[in-house]
C-alpha cells in the first residue's frame, strides 16, 4: 500500500497525535503558548514527519479532515492546562482556501470552551499564491471571531512585505534558517532579524524566533530584541501530560 492510502485511515486508526512545543517569552522566561505539530505513527514505517505526510495529505485532498482534527484537539487539550496557555495551529493554505476554516475554529472553540484569544493560528505565505481577495476575506472574518494569525516560516518562499501590509498579523515567526547561522563570525542573519524585529514592532507584531539550539543563539536572539523564542534550548515537543507536568513543575 501506497502511504496515501495508509494516510486515509491514520486518523480513523488513531495513528495520528499532537504534541506541544513551549513558546517562551524573553523577558519573563515563561511558557506563554505552545505550537502543536502533528505526529503520524505508522504501523509498519514507524514515525513519519509531519514534513513528509502533509504535502501527501495535501495532493491527495485530506488535509482538511486532518487539519480540523488538529483544530479540535488542540482547543480540546488547551482548555484543560493551567495558566490561559495560548495553543498555535498550523493551517495549511488548502484549508485555508476551501472557505470551512471559520466554521471549524468557530465550532472547536464552543464545543472546548477554550476563549478565541488563547487560538493562534500559523499560516505560511502559501496563502497569498491563490485567490488574495479570498485570502483577505478569510483574515478579516478570523479576526472578528477572535483569534490570532501568525506568519509562519517568516523570510523563506514568497516573502513579500505587501503581506504585511495588507494582513492583519498579530505575530511573525522568524524562521529557523535565519537562528542557524546567526552566531557564525560574518553572518548576515543578525542584521535581518534585527530588521525583521523593528519592522514587527512598528506594526505592532510579536515576533518568535524559532529553532533555537544552543546558548549563544538563545542570548543573541535575546540581545536582538525578539519577543518569544521556540527551540530545543527550552524544550522539545512534549505529549499533552509531558506538558502538563512541565506546567505543574512551574518551569
Ligand atoms: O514538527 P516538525 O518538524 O516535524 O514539523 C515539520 C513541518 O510540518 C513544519 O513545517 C510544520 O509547520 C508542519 N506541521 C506540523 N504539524 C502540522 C499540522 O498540524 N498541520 C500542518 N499543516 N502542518 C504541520
Ligand atoms: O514550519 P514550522 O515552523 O511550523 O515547523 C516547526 C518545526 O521546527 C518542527 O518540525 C519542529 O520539530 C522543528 N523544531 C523545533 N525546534 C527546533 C530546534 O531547536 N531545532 C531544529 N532543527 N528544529 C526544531
Ligand atoms: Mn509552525
Ligand atoms: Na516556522
Amino acid at each position: 500500500r501506497a502511504l496515501e492510502e495508509d494516510l486515509r485511515d491514520a486518523l480513523v486508526r488513531n495513528e495520528i497525535r499532537l504534541v506541544y512545543q513551549p513558546l517562551v517569552h524573553c523577558q519573563s522566561n515563561r511558557i506563554t503558548g505552545v505550537e502543536a505539530l502533528m505526529r503520524w505513527d505508522h504501523p509498519n514505517e514507524g514515525p513519519i514527519s509531519p514534513s513528509v505526510f502533509i504535502p501527501i495529505a495535501e495532493e491527495a485532498g485530506l488535509v482538511g479532515r486532518l487539519g480540523d482534527w488538529a483544530l479540535r484537539k488542540a482547543c480540546e487539550d488547551a482548555a484543560r492546562w493551567p495558566g490561559n496557555l495560548r495553543v498555535a495551529v498550523n493551517v495549511s493554505p488548502s484549508q485555508f482556501s476551501d472557505g470551512t476554516l471559520p466554521h471549524t475554529v468557530v465550532s472547536a472553540l464552543a464545543t472546548s470552551g477554550l476563549s478565541a484569544d488563547q487560538l493562534e493560528l500559523e499560516i505560511t505565505e502559501g496563502v497569498f499564491l491563490g485567490d488574495t481577495a479570498a485570502a483577505a476575506n478569510m483574515f478579516a472574518t478570523l479576526k472578528k471571531i477572535g483569534v490570532r494569525l501568525a506568519l509562519d516560516d517568516f523570510g523563506t518562499g514568497y516573502s513579500s512585505l505587501g503581506y504585511l501590509r495588507s494582513a492583519p498579523f498579530d505575530k511573525i515567526k522568524i524562521d529557523q534558517t535565519f537562528v542557524r547561522e546567526a552566531t557564525l563570525p560574518g553572518s548576515r542573519n543578525s542584521a535581518i532579524i534585527a530588521a525583521i524585529v523593528a519592522l514587527a514592532e512598528a506594526l505592532g507584531m510579536d515576533t518568535t524566533a524559532e529553532g533555537i539550539e544552543y546558548l549563544d543563539q538563545l542570548a543573541l536572539i535575546r540581545r536582538l530584541g525578539v519577543s518569544h523564542v521556540q527551540g530545543w534550548v527550552y524544550s522539545k515537543a512534549l505529549s499533552c501530560e509531558d506538558l502538563v507536568a512541565r506546567l505543574e513543575d512551574g518551569k
